[in-house]
């Protein structure tokens, strides 16, 4: 598929463009089993890393996120790096890109809030300039479920001030024009480092899964393994946690997120 200017403009304009059924129902069903068969993976040391949150409606602890994962799923690894896709990528950065992370956000039933939030911060151990993230929707992600909103156009002002779990002060995010994305199953969003985004809880009884791969420039080399190393040492998993540890707070790898 040729991304048209329009789109272009789009992006450039809103710091974010979105394209419907970008892919087909039969991929969808493939990409929605290879999530299910992610979720039911074993939490191994050096596995791929689960993170979860307690439900914002019952006690429950459920899964929030699955990171780190195209080393064992090769579905997933041919996905994010199809030729098509990446294509794509490379008229917006106007460079080749390289897939720098990918995470599944589960949002089941009880799934909680996102803190209004840029993706730059979570990302400055590096010195790219600029990343760009796909966002595949496994499911309908609509109001009810927890769907994400966007500050169109304010991707431009560099990165606004933060709290010590990395959301944006208040008192920016108050002046800003929320603008929520509802998309269907096999529609994909990409999106700008810089653009705010945040999300509501899910209180329907319907998932909201969403893929989201994170690529940087070529240029910047392939920093994928450098990231997931520091991140493991700095946000592992629950189950390779220092229990006298507290990872919560002013934390890159933790960012504006509800994961415990
Ligand atoms: O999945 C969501 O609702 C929010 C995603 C997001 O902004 C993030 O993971 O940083």
């Amino acid at each position: 598929m040729k991304l048209s200017n329009e789109k272009v403009i789009e992006f450039e304009e809103n710091g974010f463009l979105t394209i419907p059924k970008f892919y087909s129902d039969s991929i969808v069903d493939q990409i929605r089993i290879a999530a299910t068969d992610l979720m039911n993976q074993p939490n191994l040391l050096n596995g791929c890393t689960k993170y979860y949150e307690n439900s914002v409606i019952n006690a429950n602890e459920i899964l929030c996120r699955i990171e780190n994962f195209i080393g064992f799923n090769d579905f997933y690894y041919q996905l994010m790096n199809d030729p098509g896709l990446l294509s794509i990528l490379e008229v917006l950065f106007k460079e080749a890109p390289v897939l720098f992370k990918e995470k599944i956000n589960y949002k089941l039933p009880g799934g909680n809030p996102f803190a209004p939030h840029q993706d730059a911060p979570a990302y400055a151990m590096f010195d790219c300039d600029i990343y760009l993230t796909v966002m595949i929707c496994i499911d309908d992600s609509a109001k009810e479920n927890g769907t994400l909103a966007f500050a169109k156009g304010r991707h431009k002002e560099g990165i606004f001030p933060v709290g010590e779990t990395g959301e944006i002060l208040e008192s920016y995010t108050r002046e800003m024009e929320w603008d929520l994305i509802s998309l269907r199953a096999g529609d994909i969003m990409i999106f700008d480092s810089f653009v705010p985004h945040k999300s509501d809880a899910n209180l329907s009884e319907y998932s909201r899964g969403l893929i989201f791969s994170t690529y940087n420039k070529i240029s910047f080399g392939d920093l994928r393994k450098d990231y997931y190393d520091l991140k493991r040492k700095h946000f592992p998993p629950d189950h390779e946690r220092d229990p006298n540890k507290d990872y919560s707070l002013n934390n890159p790898f933790n960012l504006a997120n509800p994961l415990k």
